[in-house]
């Protein structure tokens, strides 16, 4: 039953309200991407956002918040394993150049000797409930560029406010089952232990970042906490700014115009389109070599790929890095059916894929959303691979599809709204921080919904499929 529903003349009385809301607390992004540094303050809309909060069971909410931790452990310690990284991913390699090119960096690292290691993860583990199982699926770890930490905290009070207003006229409603979100002051603040951790307060925070984002706004969010809390200054500059300004001493401080830099944090790289050229791989490589903490390192950000995921996902694999049973247990509870393409016994897979296209989705390896394959075009894609030898198979994992409950959401993008039967995924943002032998921080720090109408396969904000939500515990 959808709790929160509300008639279309009561959503309409939340917009003006709501568009407010967001100009006067910052839920805002930027209105277009121009390529060059736009001063912040110029050329603001609001961001995406549901006009009120969307079911979610709270015993399922609470489960995916207690994963936040063990994924947290599970991406450390496969990230250490760089054996397991390198034959994981060696057939994906030969299909796929990103991968290789991560790869590539990864084995020059591992040749020098890593210089620094502390290590610093801010991820967000994706899910989805799937009515045909009535479980908590996965759908997703983000080890790179986890977004909407700073917006999404936003959303739960925007949701809160737009809640008290309607339950003067629709009684049952009640904004304290709207969960407290403190995604925000946690990533902020866990940057700021990494930095003091560092141990050079003259040293900076750099964000590095794309030349034409529109994003910036969830970003200042993370480095206003960030300087409130620790008082670590900040530097933003993109790969190619930082091929040409980025300079290593040979003891591996990184500098950048001549600031020390303490922590490295990626809101970049994470996409082909992010390396235009040699220059911004360059860049990568000589960011990684440097002392500065990284998140991710490139171990972490190979931790988070598809082809990694479907591999923990067989069985005993999981378990070699987990030797916890019951940890083991509840991190494999969330998994969903996974199989890789490149290898003998996957005939039967790819078959069945072509059969019942609508049980699948294929993915490539490939962050920041918009790149799977759905329905009809996953039988279209398997066939061309097919066809042309087999050998791009490996580039590919599938997945099986999650169906989640659908409900009437009121959408609100670009001040425009609309009601749409929607479905809904939940973000778990954790936080992760090791020196060494000794481990710093390691807990769950918030959520993040984003809806989308069901008719559209693909989801996220920053591709402009879904909006920003929250959850109303049931
Ligand atoms: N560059 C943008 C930013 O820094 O916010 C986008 C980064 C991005 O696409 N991040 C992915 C994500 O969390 C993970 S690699 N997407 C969530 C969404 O767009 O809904």
């Amino acid at each position: 039953r959808a709790q929160v529903s509300v008639s279309k003349d009561v959503a309409a009385t939340l917009v003006s309200k709501a568009l407010t809301w967001a100009s006067l607390n910052g839920l805002v992004i930027g209105d277009r991407s121009i390529e060059g540094s736009v001063n912040p303050g110029v050329g603001i809309v609001h961001a995406p956002v549901a006009l009120l909060p969307s079911p979610f069971p709270e015993a399922l909410f609470q489960q995916a918040l207690n994963l936040g931790s063990h994924f947290n452990t599970l991406v450390d310690r496969v990230s250490s394993d760089s054996d397991f990284l390198e034959q994981t991913l060696a057939k994906t390699r030969t299909a796929d150049p990103f991968t290789d090119k991560l790869l590539d960096i990864h084995s020059k690292i591992r040749a020098e000797g890593i210089v620094q290691n502390i290590q610093l993860g801010m991820h967000r583990s994706d899910y989805m409930r799937d009515m045909v199982t009535g479980k908590l699926l996965q759908v997703e770890i983000n080890t790179i560029s986890s977004s909407f930490a700073g917006l999404g905290s936003l959303v739960s009070q925007l949701h809160r406010y737009s809640l008290l207003d309607v339950i003067k006229r629709v009684e049952h409603l009640d904004p304290g089952k709207v969960p407290e979100n403190n995604a925000a002051v946690a990533f902020g603040d866990v940057l700021g232990l990494a930095w003091k951790e560092f141990g050079n307060t003259s040293a900076a925070v750099l964000v590095v970042v794309q030349p034409n984002e529109r994003n910036m706004y969830d970003q200042f969010w993370l480095e206003k906490y960030l300087h409130e809390l620790h008082g670590a200054n900040v530097i933003r500059r993109t790969l190619s700014e930082l091929y040409s300004q980025a300079h290593l001493s040979s003891n591996g401080t990184l500098s950048v115009d001549g600031h020390p830099v303490a922590v490295i944090y990626y809101r970049s790289g994470y996409a082909p389109t992010d390396y235009p050229s040699e220059r911004e791989w360059h860049a990568r490589l000589l960011l990684e070599r440097s002392s500065a903490i990284k998140c991710p390192s490139i171990s972490y950000h190979l931790a988070g790929t598809k082809k990694v995921q479907q591999e923990l996902a067989k069985p005993n694999v999981l378990e070699r890095f987990v030797q916890d049973k019951n940890a083991a247990k509840i991190i494999r509870e969330c998994f969903a059916g996974l199989w890789g393409l490149d290898s003998e016994e996957c005939h039967d897979i790819i078959n069945k894929a072509i059969q019942q296209p609508e049980l699948f989705v294929l993915k490539p390896q490939r962050e920041g959303g918009g790149n799977n394959i759905y329905g009809s075009a996953v039988k279209a894609k398997l066939e061309e691979l097919l066809r042309d030898g087999g050998a791009g198979l490996s580039a590919y994992i599938l997945m099986q599809r999650i169906f989640p409950p659908t409900y009437t959401s009121y959408l609100l993008r670009g001040g425009e709204w609309s009601a749409e039967q929607a479905v809904s995924e939940l973000g778990i943002f954790s936080a992760y921080l090791r020196n060494g032998e000794r481990e710093i921080t390691n807990k769950d720090c918030g959520y993040l919904l984003r809806t989308k109408a069901s008719k559209v396969d693909e989801g996220g904000v920053a591709t402009g499929f879904a909006v920003l939500d929250s959850v109303y515990l049931l």
